[in-house]
């Protein structure tokens, strides 16, 4: 393929590319062991949707955020819903918390005692609701259910309740909402954690219906595990829902994405891209799940953005047909060497004259920097709390 109708066809895609961001990283985050407060953080959902309406101008890929179920609750939703549409964006994903309140200590829907399962349950339908409400199309489910110590609960009857629970929640959702179930190999439980990888959530997809689909959070797999793999086969079986992009060092570390491994990213990418899923009809999710503890929120998803997007360029220009001619022949280093080349592209100018096509500054984050938006909040908002919290 020549290499103009490759950055043609890559620039057509990039513009139709879109990248949620979520609602509680715009907060303040940090550890166990500290929070350092930030200036200008978000004290309402409606400065929330403020910041992502300024990630949105001066991106243009990113007109969703996704809410956080109580961190976000108001008394009218459709009023949020209208200002968010208002300041040029919609909501997005509903996320509903079944991990904070002290009955879930032992678990939500997978607890042993039923009138706590039904106050999981409850809270789910209302999440359904919610986004019913705000016009949302995805429920991202995630249970930090589990357990710590060997006998402490039966890991089957805990699959059972699982799938009752869920059962549930998918009967009642609308026809035009999906239900993306999350896994997490462990925390906040370290024996057994009742959703921990892919193929437990993709059984519980199977048995639920067509729209329930695995959300890949990057963050949560074991070290060395080979994600694209994995999201190729979700994607074959047209289970991937979609993602929550960050970066991890460690374990849930909830960095930056594209900041620890950007080779990484690309090969995810790489994958999406060869199997169609880039294409808006797809309907992958493309979300962030970031915290971000020592940064500046709002220029640190942006940063975010262009990283998927730099990956997403990357992955677009693999010359595809040569690929495949290097792979029918057996040509090992030729087929490599294709991807890599594409890898490799310093695709910054591609993008730069994406954005200008679109009408934006080709360099969103100095137009960022020279906006004045940073030093607009940090005057305006006094007392902005937790991204993590109600
Ligand atoms: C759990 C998780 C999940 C939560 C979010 C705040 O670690 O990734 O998606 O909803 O963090
Ligand atoms: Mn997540
Ligand atoms: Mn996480």
């Amino acid at each position: 393929m020549s290499e103009n109708t490759l950055r043609h066809n890559a620039k057509r895609v990039l513009r139709a590319q879109r990248i949620e961001t979520p609602s509680w990283a715009y907060g303040n985050s940090g550890t166990r062991f500290k929070v350092f407060a930030k200036a200008g953080v978000p004290r309402t959902p409606e400065e929330k949707i403020d910041d992502a309406a300024c990630v949105h101008e001066f991106t243009g890929v990113a007109p969703s955020l996704a809410l956080h179920i109580p961190w976000d609750q108001v008394d009218d939703y459709p009023a949020l819903a209208r200002y968010a549409e208002s300041r040029g964006i919609r909501l997005g994903a509903i996320n509903p918390n079944v991990f904070q309140d002290n009955e879930y200590r032992l678990g939500s829907i997978c607890h042993p005692d039923s009138a706590i399962r039904a106050k999981a349950v409850d809270h789910l339908l209302e999440c359904v609701e919610i986004g019913s409400q705000t016009g949302s199309g995805v429920l991202s489910v995630w249970l930090a259910d589990g357990t710590n110590y060997l006998g402490q609960d039966d890991i089957r009857a805990r699959q059972d309740r699982l799938a009752e629970g869920l059962a549930k929640v998918y009967a009642a959702m609308p026809e035009g909402m999906r239900l993306l179930l999350e896994y997490k190999f462990f925390e906040p439980h370290f024996y057994t954690m009742d959703v921990p990888d892919w193929g437990t959530a993709f059984a519980h997809c199977l048995r639920l219906g067509e729209r329930a689909q695995v959300l890949v959070d990057t963050g949560h797999h074991a070290p060395g595990t080979n994600i694209e793999f994995l999201v190729a086969v979700l994607l074959r079986e047209q289970r991937l829902g979609g993602f929550h992009f960050n970066s991890r060092n460690y374990a849930d570390d909830d960095l930056m994405v594209g900041a620890a491994d950007p080779f990484q990213l690309f090969r995810i990418l790489h994958e999406i891209h060869g199997a169609g899923g880039l294409a808006p009809e797809a309907g992958i999710e493309f979300m962030l799940d970031q915290c971000h503890n020592l940064e500046p929120s709002v220029p640190a998803l942006i940063r975010s953005i262009l990283n998927v997007q730099e990956a997403t360029a990357k992955a677009l220009l693999v010359d595809r047909d040569a690929l495949r001619d290097a792979q029918r022949d057996g040509d090992v280093l030729g087929a490599h060497a294709v991807v890599m080349d594409a890898f490799s592209t310093d695709v910054r100018p591609l993008l730069a004259e994406v954005r200008q096509d679109q009408g934006l500054d080709p360099d969103p984050l100095g137009a960022f920097y020279r906006s004045g938006y940073q030093e607009h909040i940090e005057a305006e908002r006094i007392g902005g709390g937790l991204g993590w919290g109600a």
